[in-house]
């Protein structure tokens, strides 16, 4: 197929250019697949090498992180932020540490954050960064160390109208007020530099809760439109940390039953759910003890499997929430086969193209990441707002909110998703939808 031929050609280019970044290879190929029949419908954006210049980051700065131990040895991590495209607003994105951070992987969130960002229908461009900097582990103290070391350069490169940074995996409120603290200390102003700050110094209500909050809403969306909702729905959520815990949250509210959680480690089954008081347990597990998933079998005396993930568990619902490549072809398969018929992404590109092929031939509910969990950096953009403003909104107001932009992501992919026999190819209505106003903005912009 010429749609085929185009897709490979486009490939072959990126990755000559960006050799060994495998995940950004992965998350352009998707879009390119989405996008080449579009493009071809509308050859403005052609002429214009919209795909050569949005899959060309503005700018990617790498710098050396060296902080000291409490062992008093020298460490020394690398330092990221990809400022990927700032057409319809300064550089917005989270930041990740963990040991697996590389170039590719930064890339990779940074792309698909363009059009995420897009999709919220606020005014922001899309960024991403980090460190390979583990927080397991470490004290209190050397992480404060890490980050303010970490802050000491990218200070100059961020600011309130530039780039405005937030939390990603290994990154929560710790993290952001010893990386706030500095950045105040070095440049001497009290700005929104960073979202997911504290509510007392600037922070917005429901930005915890809300990438969790916000891929619940939109996977009820999407049941809705099969007449269906979460009510008595068995739910496989990963992941422990802030996303899957402010799902399991909101499954709970809405009268599904999670049974499942995970780390790094392993997976829990607790076929009775997950209820109100072992959620705070969870609460307490991850976030004050900063413990192991494996405790939670103990305490409760449940299934724990060690080197699994939850895929395998039957299940009306799956909500992958931990990290990249998460969901393989063969677990997958084991969804589709036990039963699930909605997979919603709270974490940023969960399953491989392998297994996304399956949830598409198997025609179930499936939400990409890039769409699934905006509501996230949705609220990071409603904080930059009530800081601008120097007000705050009440919880009700925020989440009212999120759950509207929620709603309108999910139409925007109903828009561009929607085949001709009614099926709602949610990847392309969210690489699509997203595209539109970034590529025009582009275009509006000349040639920078
Ligand atoms: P946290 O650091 O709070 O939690 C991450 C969770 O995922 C932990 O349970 C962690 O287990 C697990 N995990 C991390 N890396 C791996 C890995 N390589 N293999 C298996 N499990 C892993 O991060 P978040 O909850 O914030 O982020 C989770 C996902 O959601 C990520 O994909 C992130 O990009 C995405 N996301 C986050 C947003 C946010 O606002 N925070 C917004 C939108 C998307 P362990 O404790 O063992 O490391
Ligand atoms: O992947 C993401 O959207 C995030 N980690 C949140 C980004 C943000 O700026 O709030």
């Amino acid at each position: 197929m010429a749609g085929n031929t185009k897709v490979n050609e486009f490939m072959a280019m990126i990755i000559a250019k960006n050799q060994g970044e495998t995940e950004f290879h992965q998350a352009v190929k998707e879009v390119v697949e989405s996008l080449i029949p579009f493009l071809e419908e509308n050859p403005e954006y052609q002429f214009s090498k919209i795909l050569d210049r949005i899959t060309e980051p503005e700018r990617v700065i790498m710098f050396r992180v060296p902080w000291v131990d409490d062992q008093g040895e020298i460490q020394v991590n690398r330092g990221y932020r990809i400022e990927m495209n700032s057409a319809i607003g300064p550089y917005k994105g989270g930041l990740r540490f963990h040991p697996t951070v590389n170039l590719g992987i930064l890339k990779f969130l940074a792309f698909e954050q363009v059009f995420k960002n897009s999709l919220t229908s606020l005014p922001l461009g899309g960024g991403k960064g980090g460190s390979d900097f583990d927080p397991k582990g470490k004290s209190d103290n050397e992480v404060m160390r890490f980050c303010q070391s970490f802050m000491t350069e990218l200070q100059r490169h961020i600011g309130q109208n530039t780039d405005v940074p937030a939390g990603d995996i290994g990154v929560g409120g710790r993290e952001i007020g010893f990386l706030f603290g500095q950045y105040k200390r070095i440049r001497n102003e009290f700005t929104g530099v960073l979202t997911g700050k504290g509510l007392q110094w600037g922070g917005s209500l429901i930005r915890p809760e809300a990438t969790g909050y916000g891929a619940v809403y939109f996977a009820e969306e999407m049941l809705k439109t099969r007449g269906d909702s979460f009510k008595g729905k068995t739910v496989a959520v990963s992941g422990s940390g802030n996303v899957a815990q402010f799902a399991v949250e909101k499954v709970i509210a809405l009268g599904g039953k999670v049974v499942t959680l995970s780390d790094s480690n392993g997976f829990i089954y607790d076929p009775d759910g997950i209820d109100a008081e072992k959620l705070s347990y969870v609460l307490d597990l991850k976030n004050t003890r900063r413990g192991r998933i494996s405790e939670y079998a103990k305490k409760y005396n449940v299934a724990y499997t060690e080197g699994q993930r939850p895929w395998s568990v039957k299940c009306d619902v799956a909500l992958p929430c931990a990290t990249q490549n998460e969901i393989e072809k063969h677990e997958a398969e084991a969804l589709v086969a036990n039963g699930c018929v909605v997979v919603c992404e709270g974490a940023n590109m969960p399953s491989t193209p392998e297994a996304v092929e399956v949830f598409l031939e198997a025609r179930i509910l499936y939400g990409p990441g890039k769409a699934a969990n905006a509501g996230g950096v949705a609220v990071s953009g409603l904080e930059m707002t009530q800081n601008s403003m120097r007000l705050s909104w009440t919880r009700e107001e925020v989440d009212a909110r999120l759950q509207q932009i929620m709603k309108d992501i999910h139409g925007t992919c109903m828009k561009y998703g929607k085949d001709d026999s009614g099926f709602v190819n949610y990847v392309n209505g969210a690489n699509i939808g997203g595209f539109i106003k970034v590529a025009d903005s582009m275009m509006a912009q000349g040639f920078v």
